[in-house]
């Protein structure tokens, strides 16, 4: 049997532990309690005091570091989706560095970086600066700061992925998504309230900036603020394909939407020196 591993203490609110020989950061505050895995730069829990979890985590996640983890906020990049291997980039499957963090009487600061390396240079040849910033409160800002350290341009794509955490999929509201998406690679627009009884899908390319989550079980809202983005994901597996998923239960999709803060398409250039920030904010509207 593996022996447990001690607890490292960093700072009055943070410490590290380590799951399956993956280092996660614990923060307990007095407004707010979340965790990050080093792997990834996850994000695998947010709660402010007194209110439910605003992320959700799958039970069957693998922290085996193999694999993805199932849940949390995965960072995409530097591409979304499969337009090459591996799915969604190699980011949230690389182990980041902590580089700083910060703390006061309502919350703490953290960043997390990750550089290229002879293996990332292997999947995508370029040279990079990633930086992924969490302000955590009784609010959540994730910022996902690319730089370009290469001598030539390219071009990034990305997605911040939030699962957040419902009480009922057959119970929610979404508004803020506009109406034109993308579903399977087809263009389609849709003025009527999404009813989530089959996989959805969709990559929504005239989003607000504001997206409010009505959630009548957990009798609260939340809104979501994106930068940075050019389209909003929107991501239920519904019952048939999280049947098919190993590190989902069967009734997980249940309890999960995706609303995620994405650049669609790899449409943001960046040029040798230059810096691109993509973030998603949630905070209860009411
Ligand atoms: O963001 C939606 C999506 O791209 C879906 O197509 C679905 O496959 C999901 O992400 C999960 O992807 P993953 O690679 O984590 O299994």
């Amino acid at each position: 049997m593996p022996l447990p591993h001690p607890t490292i203490s960093l700072s009055d609110y943070l410490s590290v532990s380590e799951q399956d020989g993956i280092k996660i950061i614990q923060i307990k505050h007095p407004k707010v309690s979340a965790s990050i895995s080093l792997f990834g730069a996850h994000l695998l829990h947010f709660q402010p005091k007194g209110q439910e979890d605003f992320i959700w985590m799958s039970e069957k996640a693998d922290f085996s570091g193999k694999t993805p983890l199932r849940g949390g906020i995965p960072l995409c990049w530097p591409w979304f989706g499969k337009s090459s291997l591996p799915s969604h980039g190699f980011a949230r499957n690389a182990i980041w560095t902590l580089k700083e963090h910060r703390e006061n009487e309502n919350g703490v600061i953290l960043s997390m970086i990750l550089e290229d390396s002879p293996h990332t240079r292997e999947i995508w040849p370029h040279a990079f600066h990633l930086e992924a910033q969490f302000e955590i409160t009784e609010d959540l800002k994730v910022s996902l700061i690319s730089t370009n350290t290469d001598k030539i341009p390219y071009k990034i794509g990305g997605a911040l992925h939030t699962y957040l955490n419902i009480q009922n999929i057959s119970d929610i509201g979404i508004h803020g998504l506009g109406e034109a998406y993308l579903e399977r690679g087809e263009s389609k627009t849709c003025l009527k309230e999404i009813v989530f009884d089959h996989e959805i899908d969709r990559i929504y390319t005239q989003p607000e900036n504001e997206i409010i989550l009505i959630d009548k079980a957990f009798e609260r809202q939340i809104k979501i603020t994106n930068a940075g983005h050019n389209a909003v994901v929107l991501w239920n597996p519904d019952s048939a394909l999280s049947k098919q998923m190993q590190d989902m239960k069967d009734e997980g999709y249940k309890t999960m939407v995706c609303v995620e803060s994405c650049i669609h398409d790899r449409s943001v250039l960046l040029q040798p020196g230059q810096k691109h920030t993509l973030s998603t904010s949630l905070s209860r509207s009411s």
